[in-house]
This record gives structure tokens, sequence and C-alpha cells, in this order.
């Protein structure tokens, strides 16, 4: 799948997919925009309560028999669905190029890492195993049962949704849980389209179920009294609202939010090697549209010349193009009205006086939601532009004096997501690794959400893990046994 004809033509007819048909919503048709060109590709209704609720029924239905599938069976299975999205990466990437502008290159390295991280969980699924606890060995046997939760309300933002669907919808099959997935309003194509592949796969009727749709819908889904779990990945603001909606009925959550993630890039690295990746990994790759890129990038003072000059120059340099082109480095933002937020952000900084605008931060003159990457020089880390997450193309730069004082603006926003550490020095790539209040730090590098990571952060950007065994744990709760085998004093029972 390389163009958005195609991408286009196999696009699902509807918002949902329950049971096992893609099942159109009733509301008003909405129009659904690809930003590469801000023509209209679709016009349909989004899911409403009605779907909602068939969808938490299907889940609910099909649980018993879920649960009590052999593990060796779900783990064959599994491995059979990460078959289907590497047979189908193609077709799929092309859908979330078409939704969202990732360009397609990336697009298909998401969908490809999605089929990872459920090969990743089939592995598991088999070796799902508790305990026994020595109460009292002879006279009571008392053992522990890890068990699925039941129906997980997945919901997922619209900056990469077939991986942000994976590191949910696997870990939560493989635990032998029932999963009702929300995309978001903006994307909700490539989750239906997968939907319906996985089930053509012998994925089971109600397993999983998809509805496209908004906030409102997502609501309803999380406060169904037919849910027993929530996994959410989006903003801070909707974040909490789910938390709150969540504990009024003690339902277990994973909330995945924002970040204002940092990069402290130490003198012994070559600073023009340096302020390139600098602007590629933090306001270029998906137009700097995700939650754990290093959107702050922070320099000792010997080298931030040198860098900020390498990060203006190669901001000169980014393939801006056309999502679907395979030599496009950067595609465009997922909305006129993100661009237009965004646009107003690089306004409000430069107005402010957060930093020095020394790049991008504009329209790229071409139909479409495109924008130049926005280099803010000098940026004074208490100003907004340091401290709130833009969710676009924009890199903050700021000189720091020693590792102290790095390591004291890393860790002052109200974030807790990711850390990245440029070095060459081993003790200091360790021990600044150790002190950032971060929980995904990356060494000279960016990791790519391998699945055996737990990957997940604090403080306001959520809480609870994805990947590796930590994150099969948020799946399943544990149930003691005790057995009496002889009554106190040694009778019989
Ligand atoms: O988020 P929103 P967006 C974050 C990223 C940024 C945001 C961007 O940091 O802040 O996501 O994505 C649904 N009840 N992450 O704009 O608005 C909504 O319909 C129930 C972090 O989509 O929060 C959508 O499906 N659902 C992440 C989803 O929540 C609600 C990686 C997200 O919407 C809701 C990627 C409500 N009240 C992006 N309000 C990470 N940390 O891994 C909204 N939704």
């Amino acid at each position: 799948m390389t163009n958005r004809r195609e991408a286009e033509a196999v696009a699902p007819k509807a918002t949902s997919f329950i049971g096992q048909d893609e099942v159109p919503g009733a509301g008003e048709p909405l129009a659904f925009v690809h930003p590469g060109d801000g023509l209209v590709y679709a016009e349909l209704p989004l899911a409403g309560p009605a779907e909602v609720d068939a969808a938490v029924a299907a889940a609910r239905d099909a649980f018993p028999a879920w649960r009590a599938l052999n593990p060796a069976a779900r783990r064959d299975l599994l491995h059979r669905l990460a078959g289907v999205l590497r047979e189908h990466s193609g077709e799929l990437a092309g859908l979330v190029s078409l939704e969202m502008g990732m360009p397609v290159r990336a697009s298909v390295a998401g969908v490809t890492q999605a089929a990872e991280w459920f090969a990743h969980y089939a592995g598991w699924a088999d070796k799902i195993t508790g305990g026994t606890v020595p109460v009292a060995p002879g006279a009571v046997h008392d053992y522990t049962v890890p068990g699925p939760r039941g129906v997980v309300a997945a919901i997922i933002p619209w900056n990469g949704p077939v991986i942000a669907l994976a590191l949910k919808v696997a870990p939560a099959l493989a635990a032998g849980n029932c999963v009702v997935l929300k995309p978001s309003e903006l994307a909700p194509f490539s989750s239906v389209r997968l939907a319906a592949l996985l089930a053509s796969a012998g994925l089971p009727e109600g397993v999983l179920s998809v509805v496209g749709s908004g906030p409102d819908v997502g609501e309803r889904l999380v406060g169904h009294p037919g849910v027993d779990m929530i996994s959410f990945t989006g903003g801070d603001r909707a974040g909490r609202v789910v938390g709150r909606a969540a504990a009024d009925r003690h339902v277990p959550t994973v909330l995945e939010l924002g970040g204002k993630s940092a990069s402290l890039v130490f003198p012994d690295v070559d600073p023009a090697r340096a302020g390139k990746l600098g602007l590629v990994l933090g306001a270029v790759q998906n137009s700097g549209q995700g939650c754990f890129l290093p959107t702050r990038l922070l320099v000792h003072r010997d080298i931030y010349p040198a860098v900020l000059d390498a990060v203006v120059a190669a901001a000169g340099e980014v393939r801006i193009g056309d999502p679907f082109d395979q030599g496009t480095a950067m595609g465009p933002v997922v909305s006129e009205a993100a661009a237009e937020r965004i646009l107003g952000v690089v306004s409000a900084a430069a107005s402010r006086g957060d930093g020095r605008l020394v790049a991008g931060g504009a329209r790229v003159d071409r139909p479409g939601s495109y924008l130049t990457p926005a280099v803010f020089a000098d940026v004074d880390p208490a100003s907004p532009l340091a401290q709130e997450e833009v969710f676009g193309p924009v890199l903050a730069l700021t000189p720091f004096q020693d590792e102290d004082h790095a390591v004291a603006l890393a860790n002052g926003t109200r974030y807790g997501l990711a850390g990245y550490v440029w070095t060459a020095d081993l003790a200091t790539a360790h021990r600044v690794a150790d002190r950032l209040d971060a929980g995904y730090v990356s060494v000279n590098g960016m990791a790519g959400l391998p699945p055996g990571a737990p990957f997940g952060g604090w403080k306001a950007s959520g809480r609870g893990t994805e990947g590796g065994l930590d994150g099969l744990r948020e799946y399943l709760h544990t149930k003691n046994v005790h057995v009496q085998l002889r009554a106190p004093g040694g009778a019989r029972p």
C-alpha cells in the first residue's frame, strides 16, 4: 500500500466493528479529511451509545469461553494474529497515513512493531502461572491463581493507532480478557480494519470490538457497568477525567498520558550529529506528535552554539511532503485544527519571549496541514514552552552548566515520561539515567517500544506499564486459595 487512492479504496465503510461485522453509527455523518491534501475521503457517522452497549454486551458474552480457552490455543491464535499484521502491514499502514498523515515508511514500521507486540504476548499466553504459599506445610495448602480481569475498555489516541492498539490489545488478550477498543474520532479506520482482519483469522466473536468515536462515547464506555478495567492513552486532561470516572466504580486503570521529555547532550558528543538527531527525534518524526519524544533539547554550554547551528541547518533540510511519498521525512500534522493550535502556541511563545524563534514554525504553501518544524533557542526553563506539551513540531533548546543543572532542568516539569542521555562516558550515562525522574530512559538513541521493555511514566504522565511482564500483569488479578488440610489441633477437617 503506497498511495492515497489505494488506502481510500480499502478504508472501512463504518467506524465500528462489533461481533463479526462492521457496524455503521447512527448519528450525523462526520467528514473525514486526509491531512496530506485537505480533501474529504469519507463521510460516516461515529459510533454512539448503542454501539458501545452492543460492544460491551458482545465482550461479556464472549468472556467465559475466551477465558476458558486452552492457553496453548490462545498462544497459537495470537501468533496467527501477529502474522495477519505482518501480511497486511501495507494496507494497515496506508490507512494510518490516510487518517492521520504519518509518512508511510513510518506507518509500516509501526504496524510491523505492532506485530512484534502480538508475537511477544503470544509467548506469554501459556506461561501465566501462580504459586504456593507456605502458610502451614502439611496443614494448609495455600496457592495463588492469576486470572483475567474481564472486559477491558481500551482507549487510544490518533497519533499511531495500530501500535497504540497493540500495546493494549495484545497483553489484554494474552491474559484472557476481552476488549472494547475506542480509537480516536480522528483515526478509527485502521482499528476497524484490523479488527475485521483478526476476526477473519479466527479471533472469536466479541473478543475484540471497535467503537470509533469521540470523548462522549468514551465517557459512556469508561462508565459502563460491564467494563472491568480501563487502559487509556491520551492527554493529561482527558486522563484525569477517565481516572476520576474509574475511581467512582473502583475500576483499575492504566493511564499513558503526555510528556515534555528532554534530551541531555553532554560535551563529549559530536555537536553536528547531536543537533541533527535532536531535531529529527523531537520535532520531525511523526511531526512531533508523540508523547515520549524529546521535545526539549538541553545542551552543555561548551557545545551549545555548535548544536544550535546544527539544529537550524537540519531544520532547513527536512523533506516535508506527501505522507504517501517514500522519500518524505515529515508529513502534515493531524488536522487543520491541530495546525492552527500549534501555530498559536508558536506565536504565543515568541511574543512572550519564552525563547528566540530561530527556525520554522510556519505553514508550508501546499494543500493540507503542513508546518515547518519550529526551533526555539535559549528557552526559559520556567516558561510555558518549556513546561507544557505542544504535541507538534516544536523543539525547545536550553543550555546547561553542568550535570546537576541538566538533571534539574530535565526533572523540572510536572511530567515524568521519558528522558534521553547523549554522552560517550559510560559512568555519566548510567548515573544520569538513574537521576532522571522518568519511566523510559534512552542513552545515545531512542528505544522504539520493544515489546519486552516496560513503557510508562509517572507524575502527570500517568501510571501503569505497557510492555513485558509488567505490562501483562496490568491485565491480571490474583486470587489466593487457602485449603485447610487438617483442622487446627490435627483432627481431619
Ligand atoms: O488526546 P485526547 P489526543 C497523548 C499526548 C497528547 C494526546 C494527543 O501526549 O496529550 O495524547 O492525543 C478519548 N473519556 N498521548 O488529542 O484528547 C479520545 O476520543 C473517555 C500519550 O487524541 O486525550 C481519544 O480516543 N475518552 C501517549 C483518546 O481519549 C476520552 C502516546 C485520546 O484523546 C475522553 C500518545 C473522556 N473524557 C499520545 N476525552 C502515551 N503516553 O503513551 C478524550 N477521550
